[in-house]
């Protein structure tokens, strides 16, 4: 990253810390955690925490790692694993619910808010969905509206270790409050654009919105 961005977005960034600071950065209000039956229809909880992918785990260290955030943006960003670390983390717990039917709870994920993204990178007012692309070619998609969620994370690590290769290391997208195929793994390019164009498991039947809630699980 260049030196007159940093300069550029710098203060910012310190008076965001400041706030998530006094906030507390723990963000477990509105998530499942909240909820009193914690367990979707239709789920099972399970303690361990299975691996799910397209049979391809595709090796991508730290030190080469580059997350593109373009499309209908002001200021497109190109973000190292070390640009993620500078910014501003928290620390969130949640539950997770595959659509495969296992939900693991407490998953604790340390990363960079999408919201800070987008204030980085400022999506135009005809940007209406996010597009998802992972180094193993697996894509999903989401409203702008649910990337916008308060509780959703790019995440570096799990329980203050980087995230493991298998679960999608060194950086994935985390959207807690749908089902987890819509959180990419290895995320490559988050792409804000004007029309929704449905991903891997959407194009295979999956449904568009993912909500576990109401068992939107096939569209
Ligand atoms: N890049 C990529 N991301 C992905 C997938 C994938 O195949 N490739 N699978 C999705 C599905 S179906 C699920 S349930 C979760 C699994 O994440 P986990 O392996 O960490 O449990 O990742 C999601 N993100
Ligand atoms: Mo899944």
């Amino acid at each position: 990253m260049t030196q007159s961005f940093s300069g550029k977005i710098r203060d910012k960034l310190i008076e965001a810390k400041r706030k998530w600071a006094r906030d507390g950065r723990l963000l477990t209000g509105t998530s499942d955690v909240a909820r009193e039956n914690r367990l979707p229809p239709g789920q099972r909880l399970v303690k361990d925490w299975p691996v799910l992918d397209l049979g391809i785990t595709p090796h991508v260290s730290a030190d080469e790692y580059k997350l593109s955030v373009t499309g209908l943006v002001e200021n497109p960003l190109s973000l190292s694993f070390e640009d993620l670390l500078d910014l501003p983390t928290v620390r969130a717990r949640n539950d997770i619910h595959c659509v495969t039917s296992w939900s693991r709870y407490d998953n604790d994920w340390q990363g960079v808010l999408a919201r800070t993204l987008a204030e980085m990178v400022r999506p135009q007012s005809d940007a209406r969905h996010v597009l998802f692309t992972a180094h193993d070619g697996y894509t999903t998609n989401v409203r702008i509206n649910q990337f916008l969620d308060e509780d959703v994370l790019i995440a570096h690590h799990w329980n203050d270790e980087p995230l493991t290769e298998e679960h999608g290391g060194p950086v994935r997208v985390v959207i807690p409050k749908l089902y987890f195929w819509k959180s990419t793994k290895w995320v490559r390019e988050i792409k804000f654009v004007k029309n929704d164009a449905p991903g891997f498991w959407e194009e295979r039947g999956y449904h568009n919105n993912a909500d576990p809630w109401t068992e939107e699980r096939y569209g």
